[in-house]
């Protein structure tokens, strides 16, 4: 009974949610703005690759964030400082970014820009493996990272993340030599929950893997691929 109970909420929340996402991925599509939904657990390395990444597109591309954290603004400080609209959101207690949360900072871009101007929307969202996932927010991709000092087993036992990638960044590789990590055990991992997934190995720290990255990231704003907006959280 119970268990009936917890499953009737689970899929009514995620349908709820599902709803949201539909009228923000309406609004993007309308202004033809691209989004992504960059997710990982706590310090994998998301605002690091964010930075590099406003650092060496935003002349080019006009890009804006939307930045998911539990109480603080600290994320969005750093990313300030490259001279793109950021938009905070305090989720409080949730460990997500739901679609509503994010309906609030897209109208909150829509207020203060002119969003037809932007091309990219890029939203980090709260440092955690697991719900993040499930919780779509109306983004055309979404990117899983994994940092190499968090181990080879994560894909499989966290499967739902890696599962929903399309592309996942590798983090960290600068630390390989002095980790006892196996690259390959954590691609043939992958490969299991998710064979078609774009892999990229990078480091913020030394550049390596960013221009495969950059270029991923382009190939999305000017073709961007939209999937059915089905729930398929189920
Ligand atoms: N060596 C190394 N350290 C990195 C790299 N990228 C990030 N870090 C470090 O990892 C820590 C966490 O990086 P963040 O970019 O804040 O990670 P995050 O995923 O945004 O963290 P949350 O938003 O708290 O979930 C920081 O101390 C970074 O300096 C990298 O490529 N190499
Ligand atoms: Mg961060
Ligand atoms: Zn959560
Ligand atoms: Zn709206």
């Amino acid at each position: 009974m119970h268990q009936t109970f917890d499953v009737a909420l689970g899929v009514n929340l995620l349908h709820a949610n599902q709803a949201g996402a539909d009228h923000n991925r309406a609004h993007f599509d309308k202004w033809g703005i691209t989004c992504l939904n960059l997710m990982s657990s706590p310090g994998a390395g998301k605002t690091a690759i964010l930075e590099r990444t406003l650092a060496a597109l935003s002349p080019q591309l006009k890009i804006a964030v939307i930045e998911g954290d539990m109480t603080t603004e600290l994320d969005a400080d750093r990313l300030r400082q490259y001279g793109v609209p950021v938009i905070a959101i305090n989720t409080g207690r949730s460990c997500h970014l739901d679609s509503k949360m994010v309906a609030g900072g897209i109208h909150r871009l829509e207020h203060e820009y002119n969003p037809a101007e932007f091309d990219l929307v890029l939203v980090e969202n709260v440092g955690n493996l697991v719900c993040p996932a499930e919780f779509e927010v109306g983004e055309h991709a979404k990117v899983a990272l994994l940092s190499i000092t968090e181990g080879e087993d994560k894909p499989l036992k966290y499967p739902v993340m890696f599962q929903e990638a399309d592309c996942l960044l590798i983090t960290k590789m600068d630390l390989a030599p002095y980790l006892e990590i196996d690259l390959k055990r954590i691609e043939e991992n992958v490969r299991q929950i998710n064979p078609h997934v774009t892999l990229i190995p990078v480091s913020a720290k030394t550049g390596e893997g960013l221009e495969t990255w950059f270029n991923w990231l382009a190939s999305q704003v000017q073709s961007p691929s939209p999937k059915p907006l089905s729930l398929h959280h189920a």
